[in-house]
């Protein structure tokens, strides 16, 4: 009897094998896992636009393209995982624009002190001619930039006291990014700068390396910096957005289908997140004055003062961003006033 169940046994998994109403078996594509590393935690809109993006392609390749998201600097912070892209270790990294400049220069154009006054200015120059010639520019460092995220406008907060004007920056630790032209504005205002990669700022304020940093609300808010900070100084400085971009190398070897799948679906989640961004900074700044943080929002002339003081810094870097990109972002930014 065992032998005869046996052989039933086989012949019906045979027949389960190859039978006819069964589909003639689907080469089943294999799935593709594609690392995106961040500075900032879970909580950021960051994070929260690049988890709207997975969710996107995940369901157009209907799951055969895996986003994974590694936050607050797991795989390392923005130059670090830069240097992973250009060497095909990591596929993605969505650092800010400003640390790009350590690679290539003209990305300097967006750290110029109160480059963008408006929202307005901001879509129309990164969605416009301008901001995608800077993206496809990358491909000559061998990096693929797929979209812009909104990091938002930076503000100032530190630990000493309240900042109304440059007279107040006067001797203040700043910690800046890694890039040129902050740590000239922020010498120009004054202050003492120090660049840092991000996950060593929060430390560095709660030792007092450092007085203060400067972040968007969102940032200063969702990353604590109000538990080690008592003053914010609503800026709104410079607009340095992010860059979610591919390693060339890794980028080159998927399918065009794959690599039109992403572009598309990253030009939704892009959107998606800028309104995102927009929603949740004016919630961040009240965040941060519940936390007991001072809120100083500067007026129209007390802004001035900065832009004054800092006015010289687009000359002082024309050469480096080059004169020709100076002159066309500035007339796509007239193109809008
Ligand atoms: O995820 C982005 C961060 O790595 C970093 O770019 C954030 O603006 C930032 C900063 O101050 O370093």
């Amino acid at each position: 009897i065992v032998v005869a169940l046996l052989v039933i046994a086989m012949a019906v998994s045979l027949l389960a094998g190859c039978g006819g109403s069964q589909p003639a078996q689907e080469k089943k594509a294999e799935k593709k896992v594609i690392k995106i590393s961040i500075g900032l935690n879970d909580a950021s809109p960051e994070y929260k636009g690049l988890a709207k993006w997975k969710e996107l392609v995940d369901k157009e390749s209907k799951g055969r393209l895996e986003i994974q998201i590694f936050p607050s600097a797991q795989l390392g912070d923005d130059i670090k995982t830069m240097t992973a892209l250009r060497a095909g270790t990591l596929e993605m990294s969505g650092p800010s624009s400003s640390p790009i400049s350590t690679i290539d220069k003209k990305w300097m154009v967006f750290d110029l002190p109160f480059l963008f006054a408006s929202e307005k200015i901001v879509d129309s120059v990164l969605d416009g001619p301008f901001g995608q010639k800077m993206l496809d520019s990358l491909s000559a460092n061998g990096l693929v930039g797929i979209m812009y995220m909104e990091n938002g406008y930076r503000q100032l907060t530190n630990s000493k006291h309240a900042v109304k004007t440059p007279d107040d920056i006067k001797g203040l630790k700043i910690r800046t990014m890694e890039n040129p032209v902050h740590l000239a504005a922020w010498r120009k205002l004054g202050a003492n700068p120090t660049p840092m990669p991000f996950s060593e700022v929060f430390n560095a304020m709660q030792q007092k390396t450092i007085d203060g940093q400067e972040n968007p609300n969102t940032t200063n808010f969702l990353q604590k910096f109000h538990e080690v900070q008592k003053y914010t100084t609503v800026s709104n400085h410079v607009y340095t957005p992010f860059v979610i971009m591919y390693s060339k190398k890794l980028w080159d070897a998927l399918p065009k289908e794959d690599q039109e799948l992403l572009k598309k679906t990253g030009k939704e989640a892009s959107k998606w997140q800028r309104e995102h961004n927009r929603k949740v900074d004016a919630e961040a700044l009240e965040g941060l004055s519940k936390a007991g943080m001072t809120v100083t929002k500067l007026t129209p002339e007390q802004t001035k003062a900065f832009q004054d003081t800092t006015k010289d810094i687009a000359a002082q870097f024309e050469n480096d961003i080059g004169k020709d990109i100076l002159a066309e972002v500035k007339a796509e930014i007239a193109k809008v006033k």
